[in-house]
């Protein structure tokens, strides 16, 4: 059956025509930056946000109407991936993603959960086939069920462990068998609410060894997808261990986990860190770990991860800056882990939402690639940090200095030498050229 009858493929229409259903921006077909766009965005759609959840908030139930809702238990999973691939098709996304629990519901023993699971893989397998849509990442929901409340390889529980174990070694036998790009970690409750009853080294440790078993049976099966973990500093525990890129990198390097694992980076997760997601992407780019991203944003009013779909340009543009700037996005790509909100709760509205979220970013990529094409900021990085071209700068970065022979070249020198040195840092002409090349490409 039709899920949206009333909804036909959606196309490239333009800039002329304006909004509506169709693309003022995205062009799967154009090259930009050497590539096609499909390629460069590799744009994803979150099974959980699009399918599962209904609209509830901590005040009240579900808003969303769905027309698949009318099913139960198996019947209700068959109908949501019919429904899922029927989208797909029309909105025209290469990539979906999802949780275990997403696509199928858990039965009373793992085993029972896993031949669940194994029948909607199958049906996924089969409409993978006819529609040619693929797998950015699958993962674990591990932190919905009550037996995961004290966390998962973090647990104090040792069941607890094994049981998480057992879950992820279906995730990663599932990913081989779907071709998934990569498999992702997000770990909701790794972490703790106080120090008065936690064992921190152990927790760490137990993580630690987690992720080596996973990467040990990625490659006993020969998975050959990327492995990520996916930073956030709060909600739902106090003290998330992956607080943001630059701790989760301490970490993957402390466990010697860092050539094995990249990271999953998301807007609305880098504005609860007190970071720019432009940052967090910098982050792990320098440290060769960038490896997809959680395209949404955040409202800065509000505390919490509320996965808004992307809409703010100047976000779109810095992040696609930085992509570009990583060589594209390899096996990464934008999954759209972001939601309707709960006022907009008519199907036609799961369009809307992915249609501004791809426009965005692909505005984003055709402004952050003229910037490059242009060396807008490079020019003027270049320039601002040349007095490590030549000279003592050139001493200090070649190692030939040490603090005697920079005392000796600096201690008769007037301040007219020094401070004297300092240029503007033009913050707000490079905001105003930033504002002109995202004005050229709307
Ligand atoms: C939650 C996370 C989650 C992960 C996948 O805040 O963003 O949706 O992306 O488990
Ligand atoms: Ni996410
Ligand atoms: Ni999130």
């Amino acid at each position: 059956m039709a899920y949206f009858p009333e909804i036909k493929k959606i196309e490239f229409v333009g800039k002329q025509k304006k909004s509506g259903l169709g693309f003022n921006y995205y062009n799967p077909d154009e090259t930009v930056a050497g590539k096609p766009m499909k390629d460069q965005l590799r744009f994803s759609v979150a099974y959980w946000h699009t399918f599962v959840q209904e609209g509830v908030d901590p005040f009240g139930v579900g808003t969303a109407i769905r027309p698949w809702q009318k099913f139960k238990g198996m019947d209700l999973a068959k109908a949501r991936a019919e429904a899922a691939f029927e989208f797909f098709e029309k909105l025209g996304n290469p990539f979906f993603c999802f949780h275990d629990r997403d696509v199928a519901p858990e039965g009373d023993t793992l085993r029972e959960t896993n031949k669940n699971l194994d029948v909607i893989v199958s049906l996924f397998k089969d409409y993978m086939k006819q529609t040619g849509v693929k797998l950015l990442w699958n993962t674990a929901n591990m932190f919905t069920n009550p037996r995961f409340v004290h966390g998962v390889a973090s647990s104090c529980n040792a069941n607890v462990f094994a049981y998480a174990a057992a879950q992820v070694k279906k995730g990663l036998e599932i990913a081989k068998e779907l071709g998934a790009e990569n498999y992702v970690f997000w770990g909701g409750r790794e972490g703790y609410e106080s120090l008065l009853n936690t064992d921190y080294k152990l927790e760490q440790d137990n993580m630690g060894r987690f992720f080596h078993m996973v990467v040990d049976y990625a490659k006993k099966i020969g998975f050959k997808g990327q492995l990520l973990l996916e930073p956030k500093p709060k909600e739902p525990m106090t003290h998330q261990y992956d607080f943001d890129a630059a701790t989760a990198i301490n970490f993957l390097r402390t466990y010697d986990l860092d050539k094995d694992f990249k990271l999953n980076l998301e807007a609305n997760h880098a504005m609860l860190a007190g970071h720019t997601y432009e940052h967090e992407i910098r982050v792990a780019r320098t440290a060769g770990l960038l490896g997809s991203l959680d395209a949404n944003q955040g409202n800065g009013l509000l505390g919490w991860d509320i996965d808004e779909f992307p809409t703010d340009l100047y976000t779109t543009t810095l992040a696609m800056y930085e992509v570009l700037k990583n060589g594209g996005p390899h096996k990464g790509g934008l999954n759209f882990d972001a939601k309707v909100r709960r006022s907009s709760f008519e199907p036609d509205d799961l369009f809307y939402s992915h249609i501004v979220g791809m426009d965005s970013f692909a505005l984003g990529l055709k402004a952050a690639s003229r910037l490059i094409e242009d060396h807008v900021f490079d020019d003027f990085i270049d320039k601002r940090y040349s007095s490590y071209k030549e000279g003592i700068g050139a001493d200090i970065v070649s190692g030939k200095a040490d603090f005697e022979s920079l005392e000796k070249y600096i201690i008769d020198k007037p301040e007219s030498e020094i401070g004297g040195k300092n240029r503007s840092g033009r913050l707000e002409l490079l905001k105003d050229t930033l504002n002109h090349y995202i004005g050229l490409e709307a």
